[in-house]
């Protein structure tokens, strides 16, 4: 039942124990005797890179010799979690290396824990570009991300007294066995000074971008192997040096100790991961990051097609660059720049290579979420930059002036790429949307709700470019890797295609039907959720119940996500069992975690509320073995690879037009979660190939919320004096039954939805999701139809495998051929 694989050959045991002890020897110094678990993990680590450099460099030669087209994804994020556990299924070693480690004596899974994780971003966005790039190396995609080599990746959460605290978390401790630094690719990067005409080595006018100050950019490569590791690819991430030139002037100075501090300025330039993914951060120092990593990616792009090329309209027919949100937006305009400034090319050729060079993806609807920039603040980081996208957006406006019908002036505005309402802004989504040839939503509802809301004037324009491009997960890292034993049950019934081609999995559809893969279903849910438990007792010292109903809610806390509506249904459902009204509900466990951005008060007070409920339902013994709410700290991709198989209910409750796809719901569905859901994001998806009567779906349409917020017509104090049952949960929360200590502690909250407003409309969806709880709850109790519907999810969840989204990426947007393995293009 554990998903272990058959029993490795002997030879092939032994020459894996010699590896490791090369590299114990050779690469760490060090002998057996005094070695720690971390020596073994690199040991281990160091062997299995062993096997993907040869493929990496194979793969990489292959693309100059076809002279292929590549994929170039510009990403400030790559959340990529630990990578062992990934390289050896790639590699095909991962029951070997168990095998090995088991007869050396070691702890496998302790061995493996050793490796720190790689949080290089903030959640969804980062996951999803890490997911995307293992499946471009799956297929065969020439392909390379481009980002930025935080020292400091997402922040670890601690919690004390029920409060988030944020720390530091020094990742890169004991250097990073992924990654290949290569110190002597350095790249200047220029901010500040000031630009003049003057004429280049051809006498030809240019316009030069002179003075200021450079960074220099290093390269480290974090290699990505695709399944079977036919293909490996690179992350290309960029650290700051401080630059020779600018040593000298300042040491020359003779201020050796201020010099120093400056240049370790220069250097702070890739210290820290901006840890919000929900507010335009608006900091300068976020904007020299973008740049930052924009022109030393651009500046390796155009390097390595010039290594092969002369004419530059071949560009777009030899590079495609993906820009991951708005934050690579400067790409357009660097692009140009280096076009016109260091080759000579006109203006109309060096638009038009652009054009076809770049697509760019949205990744929220949520309008605080989009980045504008000052004018001012990019006039003096990047005059040139400025200058050209003044000139872009002269030349789109005229454009449009010309067009029929004749916008009017208040169009123009909108359309614009400065916001000229206040102090002038660069709306960096303006930006990115008209320097691309495709613009692409996440989920098919969010590239609707961008071509009828944010987007509308620019889809009008171009009514062509924005299309949809619904999100995808990798099922090698969230099915065959996080959840052994249904891997395992799943390969003996159909075989193992299902890696390669998730829709394999179809062929679980008539074992839905079958009493004893039901049963066999049920043990591998009962051994996970087992499992979980160990897991959560060893690091928070609570025990769980398998035998309840494990209720998860993992993601970012959020206002928009409502976890804050899963507390509401937790405490109803305390008081119900309080009064014997919920007799037909099973005991349920619910679980939650998630970060909230350090700054985010209401996010927070959210985490603290839901520790003071979980203190409060946890120790009253009127629903002991009923009820219990936990809090899982430091949620991250490690995290969620124990939380995933385990999950009986995955809650996707966001206000219906908030979330633009979700991946978490892609994760729990695949590991045998239902769904619990608002019509939101891909849920509206996920319901349509699993059946509407294999999901819970409740709430408003994202079009009754959107015309409820913006036309009237809510009104949430008539909901809490109408409903009882939510009338006493406000009340107890808002006059302290969870914080007698300190009785108004959460009256925010309860006054942000009795009095300011609701505006994620929770009281609003409050008793049809309560309503959709007890239906849960019920199904739940007959374990039949709860397996056969959870069955049916793994088996038509298949096209929510990254490779199909990103099969669609090659075919519709970048126009490159894609391949399983060696020889079989598809
Ligand atoms: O597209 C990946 C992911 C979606 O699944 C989520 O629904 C969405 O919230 C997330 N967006 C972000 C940050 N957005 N911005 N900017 O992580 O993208």
């Amino acid at each position: 039942l554990d998903g272990r694989g058959p029993k490795a050959k002997g030879s092939e045991v032994d020459a894996l124990k010699r590896r490791l002890h090369r590299h114990l020897r050779h690469s760490l110094g060090k002998g057996p005797v005094g070695s720690t678990t971390l020596d073994w993990y690199m040991a281990l680590a160091l062997s299995t890179r062993d096997l993907m450099v040869e493929t990496w460099m194979d793969s990489s030669h292959r693309a100059y010799a076809n002279d292929a087209k590549r994929v170039y994804y510009l990403s400030m994020e790559f959340l990529v979690g630990r990578s062992l556990t990934a390289s050896l299924l790639a590699t095909g070693s991962l029951d070997l290396a168990r095998q090995t480690l088991t007869e050396m004596g070691l702890d496998f899974d302790a061995v493996c824990d050793q490796e720190p994780e790689a949080a290089l971003g903030n959640g969804g966005l980062g996951r999803l570009a890490a997911c995307l790039m293992e499946s471009m190396a799956t297929l065969g995609i020439p392909a390379r991300g481009y980002g930025i080599y935080y020292d400091y990746g997402m922040f670890s959460q601690y919690i004390d007294a029920g409060q988030q605290v944020e720390m530091p978390e020094r990742w890169l401790r004991y250097g990073n066995v992924w990654a290949f630094n290569r110190p002597e690719v350095l790249t200047p990067v220029r901010f500040y000074g000031r630009t003049e005409d003057g004429l280049d080595l051809r006498g030809r006018r240019v316009r030069r971008w002179l003075d200021g100050e450079e960074v220099l950019a290093e390269a480290h490569d974090l290699l990505v192997p695709g399944h079977g590791c036919w293909t490996v690819n690179a992350i290309r991430l960029w650290s700051a040096q401080a630059s020779r030139a600018f040593d000298l002037r300042r040491f020359n100075q003779g201020d050796y100790i201020n010099a120093v501090a400056e240049q370790s300025q220069s250097e702070s330039l890739s210290h820290v991961l901006y840890p919000d993914d929900s507010t335009g951060m608006g900091k300068a120092l976020r904007l020299k990051q973008e740049y930052f990593f924009v022109a030393a990616s651009l500046a390796d792009i155009v390097r390595r097609f010039r290594t092969a090329h002369d004419d530059f309209t071949k560009f777009p027919q030899k590079v495609a660059i993906q820009l991951n949100d708005t934050h690579p937006a400067l790409a357009v305009p660097e692009l140009m720049r280096l076009l016109m400034d260091e080759h000579g090319l006109a203006w109309d050729e060096a638009w038009s290579i652009c054009h076809g060079t770049f697509s760019y993806t949205n990744h929220t609807l949520l309008p605080e979420a989009l980045e504008t920039w000052p004018v001012d603040l990019i006039g003096s980081m990047l005059p040139r930059h400025m200058e050209i996208i003044y000139a872009i957006n002269h030349q789109f406006l005229e454009g449009v002036r010309k067009s029929a019908p004749k916008p009017d002036d208040a169009c123009v505005a909108r359309l614009s790429m400065i916001d000229e309402g206040g102090e002038r802004r660069v709306r960096m989504a303006h930006l990115a949307f008209v320097g691309s040839h495709r613009v692409n939503g996440v989920a098919a509802l969010h590239t609707d709700l961008m071509r009828g809301g944010i987007f509308a004037d620019l889809h009008r324009t171009f009514p062509d470019r924005i299309v949809n491009k619904t999100n995808g997960i990798t099922p090698r890292r969230w099915l065959q890797g996080a959840n052994r034993p249904l891997s395992a049950l799943i390969t003996r019934h159909i075989g193992d295609r299902w890696v390669a081609n998730l829709d394999e999995l179809r062929g679980l559809v008539p074992l839905a039907e079958d009493a004893a893969f039901r049963e066999e279903f049920r043990a591998v849910k009962r051994l996970n959720k087992e499992a979980l438990g160990r897991y959560v007792d060893a690091r928070l010292g609570v025990e769980l119940d398998p035998d309840t109903l494990f209720d998860v809610q993992v993601k970012r806390i959020h206002e928009y996500k409502r976890q804050l509506l899963n507390v509401l249904h937790v405490i109803t459902l305390y008081n119900r069992i309080r009064a014997g009204r919920a007799e037909d509900q099973p005991p349920r466990t619910v679980l939650l975690a998630g970060k909230a951005a350090p700054g985010y008060y209401m996010a927070k007070l959210i985490i603290r509320l839901i520790h003071d409920v979980a203190r409060v339902i946890n120790a009253d013994p009127l629903v002991a073995g009923r009820l219990r709410l936990v809090f899982v700290p430091d949620y991250n991709v490690s995290v969620a690879e124990h939380i995933m198989p385990a999950a009986d209910l995955s809650e996707q409750i966001s206000t219906a037009g908030t979330e633009a796809s979700g991946t978490g719901n892609m994760k729990l569905a695949l590991n045998g979660a239902l769904t619990i859901g608002t019509r939101d994001g891909a849920n509206v998806e996920i319901g349509d190939e699993v059946g509407e009567e294999n999901i819970f779906f409740f709430g408003l349409s994202a079009e009754r919320a959107n015309a409820m917020r913006t036309r009237g017509g809510h009104d949430p104090w008539q909901y809490y004096t109408g409903d009882p049952d939510l009338h006493m949960v406000l009340d107890m929360i808002g006059q302290g039954a969870f914080s007698p200590d300190e009785p108004d502690r959460y009256r925010p909250i309860v006054d942000s939805l009795t009095r300011h407003g609701d505006y994620y409309l929770l009281l609003a969806d409050y008793a049809d999701y309560v309503a959709c709880q007890e239906r849960v709850g019920r199904a739940y109790q007959d374990a039949d139809t709860w397996s056969r519907m959870a069955i049916l999810n793994v088996a038509r969840i298949g096209r929510f495998s990254s490779d199909v989204t990103v099969a669609d990426y090659a075919a519709d947007i970048w126009h490159v051929p894609v391949q399983t393995e060696p020889g079989r293009t598809g």
